[in-house]
């Protein structure tokens, strides 16, 4: 059996990552959705408190920036048996959010360098397809539920979308031309949905053909 295309959704913050995923994966046979972070694991839990604690406390001391970030890579290596086995059973891989976002936000606060933000992920599958949704911050901040958490400030957003541009600059070149894109989020819901699957489902052609890659 061929194994399952592993396509993920990435981009700021409201630029409707998630409701792009849910849809996806009701148009798409045998597909599963995931998201980055899992805040359903105890690290992911860790990290939800993070995210939605903004300062220092008693209850909550604020995690040093190298060692949240580890967090974060930790939450997909621990998902690694279940990705792995849902692309080995064919099915295709939805992921909300992935290294990427480990990358930009991590970079974006100016203490950790790129190849030290990137380390840790190295071996985790590659994608066949990554769509970055685009959306400009100002836009963004006027969609429902901006400004709960943690990054869901203007200037760290407005640095995330700087580090974004560069992640795209160096993961997203190679000779696999065309499999990261970029796409207009401030589109209607739908039109952005038919480009979104139209683009999963030239990953699944890929991925019926190629072998799965690791992050090298
Ligand atoms: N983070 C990190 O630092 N390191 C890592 O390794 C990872 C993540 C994996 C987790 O956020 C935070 O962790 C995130 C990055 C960091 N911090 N920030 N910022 P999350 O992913 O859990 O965040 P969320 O609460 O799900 O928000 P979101 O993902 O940023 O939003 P979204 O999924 O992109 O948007 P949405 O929920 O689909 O849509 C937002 C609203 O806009 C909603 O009302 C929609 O109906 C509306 N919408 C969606 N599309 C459209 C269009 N096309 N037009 C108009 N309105 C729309
Ligand atoms: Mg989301």
């Amino acid at each position: 059996m061929p194994r399952g295309a592993l396509i993920v959704i990435e981009g700021l913050d409201r630029a409707g990552k998630t409701t792009q995923c849910a849809l996806l994966e009701s148009r798409l046979y045998n597909s599963r959705l995931i998201k980055f972070p899992d805040r359903t694991t105890p690290i992911g839990q860790v990290i939800n408190t993070y995210l939605t604690t903004d300062s220092d406390s008693d209850s909550s001391p604020l995690l040093e920036d190298h060692a949240i970030h580890l967090l974060f890579s930790a939450n997909r290596w621990e998902a690694l048996p279940s990705l792995l086995a849902s692309l080995e059973a064919g099915e295709t891989l939805i992921l909300d959010r992935y290294i990427y976002s480990g990358i930009a936000f991590s970079i974006a606060k100016g203490t950790l360098g790129y190849e030290y933000a990137r380390a840790p992920d190295v071996g985790l599958p590659s994608p066949d397809a990554v769509v970055f949704l685009d959306l400009p911050v100002d836009v963004a901040k006027g969609r429902a539920g901006f400004g709960g958490e943690r990054y869901e400030r203007s200037d760290v957003q407005e640095r995330v979308r700087g580090c974004f541009d560069e992640v795209r600059r160096r993961e997203g070149a190679g000779e696999r031309h065309g499999w990261w894109t970029v796409v207009d989020a401030g589109q209607g819901i739908e039109k952005v949905a038919e480009m979104v699957e139209d683009l999963a489902v030239r990953a699944m052609i890929w991925a019926k053909k190629n072998e799965l890659r690791r992050i090298e």
